[in-house]
């Protein structure tokens, strides 16, 4: 009997499983919350999937658990502390979705400046009855300002679509500077407030931390321009939701495209539910076929290197322990 690996992603693709995963482990595909998935967590040594909460009680239910791979960039489903006391590895896939939330990014900018989704509705509601008028006009990306806040990766490959694509000025803010993002696109590292009013686009790539949760608020949309745009594809808990809905009814900024929520999915009673300004996204930046397909074959690598290699530290966010 091989050492046993649980995945909790139902479309997982079984020729990861087999390809990667089966020459090492017994590999079981069950639903989290179900008794089975409880009975093999008991004996399991890795864990493959994403969502539900990592938490310490979760943990102390698998007491051979080494490894947990998330199948995600993000790992604020876990509980990190508890995972490094309990000698628990937690790996996840920086690299693979990088260009893929980037092109939903753009995808979003576009399509609140230029009113995509708000005036795909007007036709279907058979409002389209003359050539379009001044009520119906957007307004230009090209050549304008976008405010990157939080540039890693994501941030990066954001600011090559804009800068190289659409001649954008780009400014950003971050814990540290990166002079490759300022030798490559001409990013400038400014202060936050002075990013919040000079962008015509602010996009946050912020990943939920405790320092980062409700970063953004009413102050900061209230420092924007009534002309400009957020844009959200990192944490939807780092922004107060309803500051933004609140900033987006009195039209104290644009609009807004969002990724993530503070609550996912979304409820059905949001106030964001009911504005024209605001494009919606149900968490999808890396939901293509490629890069989901990509993250699963990561995820499953990244387990297998932890498990049978020493000294793994690509992708492991806790090397402490490796
Ligand atoms: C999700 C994400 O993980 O990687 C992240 O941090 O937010 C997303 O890519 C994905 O939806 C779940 O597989």
């Amino acid at each position: 009997m091989k050492p046993k690996v649980l995945i909790y992603k139902k479309s997982f693709p079984q020729e990861v499983i087999d390809k990667v995963l089966a020459p090492h482990f017994d590999v079981f595909v069950l639903g989290i919350g179900t008794p089975e998935f409880k009975e093999h967590l008991k004996d399991t040594v890795g864990i493959i999937g994403w969502g539900g909460r990592i938490d310490r009680q979760f943990l102390e239910q698998a007491p051979k658990l080494k490894a947990f791979s998330t199948i995600s960039v993000g790992y604020d489903h876990c509980d990190l502390a508890a995972m490094n006391e309990l000698g628990i590895r937690l790996m996840h896939t920086p690299d693979v979705l990088t260009e893929a939330v980037a092109d939903s990014a753009l995808a979003l900018m576009l399509a609140t400046t230029r009113r995509v989704v708000e005036l795909d509705r007007h036709i279907r509601q058979g409002q389209w009855v003359k050539s379009v008028s001044p009520e119906w006009y957007g307004q230009n990306m090209y050549k304008k300002t976008l405010g990157i806040v939080g540039m890693g990766r994501i941030g990066k490959a954001i600011a090559r679509r804009a800068h190289f694509g659409f001649d954008m000025n780009i400014l950003y803010h971050s814990r540290t500077a990166h002079h490759d993002a300022e030798q490559e696109t001409h990013a400038q590292f400014i202060g936050l407030d002075e990013l919040l009013q000079s962008s015509d686009f602010v996009c946050c790539v912020l990943p939920k931390t405790p320092q980062t949760l409700h970063y953004f608020k009413q102050e900061h949309f209230e420092m924007m321009k009534s002309t400009a745009i957020f844009i959200n594809v990192g944490r939807g808990q780092v922004v107060k939701e309803n500051d933004l809905a609140h900033a987006l009814v009195h039209k104290t900024i644009y609009a807004a495209g969002l990724d993530v929520f503070e609550v996912e999915p979304l409820p059905l009673d949001s106030p964001l539910l009911s504005l024209d300004n605001v494009v919606l996204f149900p968490h999808a930046s890396s939901a293509t076929v490629e890069t989901r397909f990509a993250m699963d074959e990561d995820a499953a690598q990244n387990l297998v290197n932890i498990l049978t290699k020493p000294n793994t530290i690509k992708n492991c966010v806790n090397p402490n322990l490796c």
